[in-house]
């Protein structure tokens, strides 16, 4: 069966997270030690922007790197998905990657973008509706690390997943195996994920595409401090703050922090947080993955592996599981 947009799957996203759970999530974040704030506050409509600009960066390879692999490959995905499939997209953003697959699949059904940046998510369904008019495109403005409930889909279509970028690298390894748990009951048995995963490199390549030399990195770390004054009434001075990224070789993951540069008191929605000179508010890991580390988190969600795919560089992986 295919859907068109008219049918009876929505067009418009659903409302995003509240801010009195974020609030508390912040007021927990800034009262442990080390502080940290949740990674997904990045992406208010600035902060989207800013990592569009950081995916066009020489430095940040991630990107093309996966695209480089997806154009190579797409076709070979298109065949392992079968006709009339039901696309989900798990933090869709500028939605660049997923033309690439609505463009090779055959005839897909329904096209599900979930993404928390509410103003790009519904430029993006609008703009594929109108290119794709045969698929159903149903975006969801929702916390995908949160349960969700997804639009109804067309009952006998195969699920294929898509959860490109190496986001999966902005959880801790339990979390991801959590996560990913949750994609796999989403998809069923038989059911596929398409998943990018950025690879362990030598530092300096890492260093490289986390502090840029443009500063683009460091305003979009900033940036979170920005988006907490104005929606949750705060009153960090951005200017008192410093990016820092570096490469935690022990854990696997590079880290971004914010670094007070002189003791301060900060204000969040009345409650007052001290922050001491080269303290740190610990904003992001993004985990980098070797070959085992990938194949302990895919098996423990029920995932096999059914394809892993490389770039020259060999600096990135983009894989099929299929939900066992
Ligand atoms: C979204 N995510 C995969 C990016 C990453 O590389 O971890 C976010 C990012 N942080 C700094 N630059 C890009």
């Amino acid at each position: 069966m295919s859907l068109s947009r008219h049918s009876e799957l929505p067009l418009r996203a659903i409302a995003p997270v509240e801010s009195r759970e974020l609030l508390s999530e912040v007021l927990n974040g800034l009262t442990s030690t080390p502080k940290t704030l949740p990674a997904k506050l990045f992406y208010d409509d600035e902060g989207a922007r800013l990592f569009e600009r950081i995916c066009t960066l020489d430095e940040y390879y991630l990107t093309r790197s996966e695209l480089s692999i997806l154009r190579a490959r797409v076709g070979e995905i298109a065949t392992l998905a079968g006709p009339a499939c039901a696309l989900i997209e798990y933090g869709s953003g500028a939605g660049t990657k997923i033309r690439l697959l609505l463009d090779a699949l055959h005839a897909p059904a329904a096209y599900v973008p979930i993404d928390i940046s509410h103003l790009q998510l519904e430029r993006v369904a609008a703009d594929l509706a109108s290119d794709y008019p045969r698929v159903a495109i149903c975006p969801l403005c929702a916390d995908y690390t949160r349960p969700l409930t997804l639009p109804a889909l067309p009952p006998h279509a195969r699920r294929l997943a898509f959860f490109p970028g190496s986001t999966i690298g902005n959880f801790h390894p339990a979390e991801a195996s959590a996560f990913l748990t949750r994609i796999r009951r989403t998809v069923g048995p038989g059911g596929m994920l398409v998943l990018g995963v950025d690879r362990r490199k030598d530092t300096a390549t890492l260093h490289a595409a986390y502090d840029d030399p443009h500063g683009i990195t460091a305003a979009f770390n900033l940036n979170m401090l920005r988006r907490i004054n104005r929606e949750l009434g705060a009153d960090f001075d951005v200017r008192k703050f410093q990016h820092l990224a570096f490469f935690n070789d022990q854990a696997g993951r590079v880290e971004m922090h914010l670094v007070s540069t002189e003791d301060q008191v900060v204000h969040v929605a009345g409650t007052s947080v001290e922050i001491a000179r080269s303290e740190t508010i610990w904003t992001e890991s993004s985990y980098k993955y070797d070959e085992e580390q990938l194949a302990n988190v895919v098996g423990s969600a029920g995932f096999s592996v059914e394809r892993l795919w490389t770039d020259r560089n060999d600096h990135f992986w983009v894989s099929v599981l299929v939900a066992t």
